[in-house]
């Protein structure tokens, strides 16, 4: 299987998040996208390629101008101001308050995102803008080389990221910004599959209401897991996307045997809409030793995950998400990919 990844997402590293009431180092770091890449390489998996430029264009179908106009220029405000450290937001507009863009740079990020958990350092626009490229490219190879699969090696993630709001270690919503350009480019149906253990709530907010793009999602149960205010089962689309989105939260401690199963209802969902493409958010935090996650998967689980998913029989595009087991991440995702090439 080709992989596209760039050397880029070095240039985005938090120093920290807070998480249990303290600050601790960032659990989204640069390593990650590292052991991955080691893995694909030790595994021979196929060719790794560097990402080709499409430009904003793509990345503009799926993200407001104004949205990215901030998140391109939010850094060197900060820098202006003289102020050391990561660009994190403290305010946002919640119940009671309006939802109007301030001008302060604070103001506008806390308008910008719905989490403390994206923060913006001075190479973080070039990291998100490239992993969208790296996406593309992957989307590219598959809709004009004709290649039936391609792993999109992102990093920073992408599927808590909506139109306007960054959040979750997301930014730019790469797996997103891939399903928009296989639309454009004349696909007609894309099924996601969002296999990461948190839902992918900027993905689902995208597409909610549209019958073009189906949207399922295996995760932690949102009454106690991040992103807590979206992800439940009786969101099931809205408007022309009604019957189009489909969630299927799973109690803490949930092992392949409870996983898998909700994997053959999401499978049968996108079995019954047929779908020219299928894009896969692949986050492999749902592992039993990940830190911040609380299922319970083992490594040989991930290669009939992939197994199960070649047997839709569909164009497969790879997108990397979470994952923050940063020894295991690499055998876990490619595992995935390699049990998706024994079928
Ligand atoms: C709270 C946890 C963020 C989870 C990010 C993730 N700061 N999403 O892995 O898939
Ligand atoms: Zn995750």
């Amino acid at each position: 299987m080709l992989t596209i990844y760039s050397d880029d997402h070095r240039l985005h590293h938090g120093r920290c998040e807070l998480i249990d009431g303290q600050l601790k180092p960032c659990f989204e770091m640069p390593s990650r996208a590292d052991h991955v890449l080691q893995r694909v390489k030790a595994r021979n998996l196929g060719p790794v390629l560097a990402p080709d430029d499409f430009g904003l264009a793509p990345v503009q179908r799926v993200h407001s101008a104004d949205y990215l106009e901030f998140f391109k220029g939010a850094w060197q405000r900060w820098a202006a101001t003289g102020s050391e450290g990561d660009l994190l937001p403290f305010t946002w507009p919640a119940r009671t308050l309006r939802s109007i863009k301030p001008t302060s740079l604070h103001g506008e990020f806390g308008y910008y995102s719905f989490d403390a958990g994206a923060p913006i350092t001075a190479g973080t626009w070039q990291a998100a803008y490239s992993a969208a490229q790296v996406a593309l490219t992957a989307q590219n190879a598959i809709q004009q080389d004709g290649l039936p699969s391609a792993f999109a090696l992102c990093r920073p993630p992408g599927h808590h990221a909506a139109g306007d709001l960054m959040g979750g270690y997301c930014y730019l919503n790469n797996i997103a910004i891939a399903a928009q350009a296989f639309l454009d480019q004349g696909r007609k149906k894309v099924a996601i599959l969002d296999v990461d253990y948190h839902h992918g709530n900027g993905t689902q907010s995208i597409f909610y209401e549209r019958s073009d793009v189906l949207f399922t999602s295996i995760h932690g149960d949102p009454a106690i897991e991040f992103p807590f205010f979206l992800g439940y089962a009786d969101e099931l689309g809205e408007g022309p996307g009604t019957g189009y989105n489909f969630n299927y939260p799973l109690p803490a401690g949930s092992d392949w045997a409870a996983w898998s199963q909700a994997l053959e209802q999401a499978c049968a969902q996108i079995q019954a809409y047929d779908p020219d493409v299928v894009l896969v958010s692949l986050g492999v935090d749902t592992f039993k030793d990940d830190p911040i996650s609380q299922f319970k998967l083992d490594s040989p689980d991930y290669l009939s995950m992939g197994a199960r998913i070649a047997r839709l029989g569909k164009p497969t595009l790879f997108v990397m998400e979470g994952g923050y087991a940063v020894e295991e991440i690499g055998i876990n995702a490619v595992n995935v990919l390699e049990g998706f090439e024994t079928v």
